[in-house]
């Protein structure tokens, strides 16, 4: 879409918006905007399953677990089974890689039928699902290698740096189900119109505040933070800071939304129980840092730019610090100065 101001009453749908960023294109095939429109629907069936979690029972978890031996939950099944189906007969998706799968799965073994691939966590925060709080689905597109492709092991053409994003997005379940996406050309919001399941533009090149003095991070884990972390926090802490507010939801999905809209930061720094990080480089770390650099903010692993690390395997984890510039330079020298 343009950046002309909307006329009043003009509601605009994702797909219409999809469509018109697709116009901005010349070379888009349409493929592209059918490929995200079966992401919004499985969205939408997602959302009518979490908003009736408890009704239909489907609390709790299944006995199993996943492939980091967590808990799964029958809503994570059910979001990423969701996902697979409205994703596998779109024609134009080669492979699909999600947090609850061990391996990649390969729809489209050869031609260019096959040629995006998506990277998604179906239900993130799906602990907090039995206890009603937030709870949010993230998806990282990506394009296979025209040279050739190499599924005799679909990992390699998964594992490729966020800057080869062609898009991400989330969809956050929380007091209304929003979708927030960027194909590179800003950051757009849509509202989810239950009466008639369409998702509704809301904002159009959502910006993230220069500055913004919240923080959030899971504090229980502040013993084993970095050095130059612990600094930095506690001059959060301080009145020459405000001092800070601290909001902290256990929710990625949340977490990063409040963040964008209110500016701040949100930490996940290295701890003693995830000395690597907890949260999955591609299918959580790197959506969240295009959308965060798109909106005007930042995305670093404390070392370096989020979408510049060259994944090495499928479920990789990474430190993860993201928000508005102006904390994540105040943040960066915190952490310089400490070494
Ligand atoms: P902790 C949820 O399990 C998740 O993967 C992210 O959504 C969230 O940001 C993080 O883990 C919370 O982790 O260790 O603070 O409970």
């Amino acid at each position: 879409m343009s950046d002309e101001p909307k006329k009043a009453g003009h509601i605009i749908t994702i797909q219409e918006h999809i469509l018109g960023q697709q116009r901005n294109h010349p070379t888009a095939t349409g493929g592209f905007s059918w490929l995200l429109s079966g992401i919004t629907l499985a969205a939408r069936i997602i959302s009518a399953n979490v908003r009736r979690a408890g009704i239909l029972d489907i609390l709790g978890d299944i006995g199993n677990a996943n492939v980091f031996g967590e808990q799964q939950q029958k809503l994570d099944i059910l979001a990423n089974k969701s996902i697979e189906l409205c994703l596998e007969y779109r024609g134009n998706v080669g492979i699909i890689a999600s947090e609850e799968l061990d391996e990649p799965k390969v729809i489209t073994k050869s031609g260019t039928a096959g040629r995006y691939i998506v990277v998604f966590d179906p239900l993130d925060g799906s602990s907090n699902i039995d206890v009603n709080v937030s709870v949010g689905t993230i998806f990282s597109i990506l394009e296979r290698d025209p040279s050739g492709f190499n599924t005799s092991d679909p990992v390699t053409d998964v594992l490729q740096a966020g800057v080869k994003q062609l898009a991400a997005g989330y969809i956050v379940y929380g007091s209304s189900t929003m979708l927030v996406y960027t194909t590179g050309e800003g950051v757009h919001m849509f509202t989810l119109d239950p009466s008639v399941g369409a998702f509704i533009l809301a904002s159009e090149h959502v910006k993230m505040p220069e500055k913004g003095k919240c923080y959030s991070v899971n504090e229980g884990n502040a013993n084993s933070f970095p050095t130059g972390v612990k600094r930095y926090l506690d001059w959060c802490k301080t009145e020459e800071a405000g001092p800070f507010t601290s909001r902290y939801i256990g929710s990625l999905v949340a977490d990063f939304h409040r963040t964008l809209l209110r500016g701040g930061i949100f930490l996940y720094p290295p701890t003693a129980k995830s000395p690597g990080g907890k949260l999955r480089l591609l299918y959580e770390a790197n959506p969240i840092a295009f959308l965060a650099e798109q909106a005007g903010g930042a995305a670093t692993d404390g070392k370096k730019r989020i979408m510049e690390k060259i994944p090495t395997s499928l479920h990789e984890r990474t430190p993860l610090f993201v928000g508005s510039k102006t904390e994540m330079d105040r943040l960066q020298r915190f952490v310089d100065e400490a070494k």
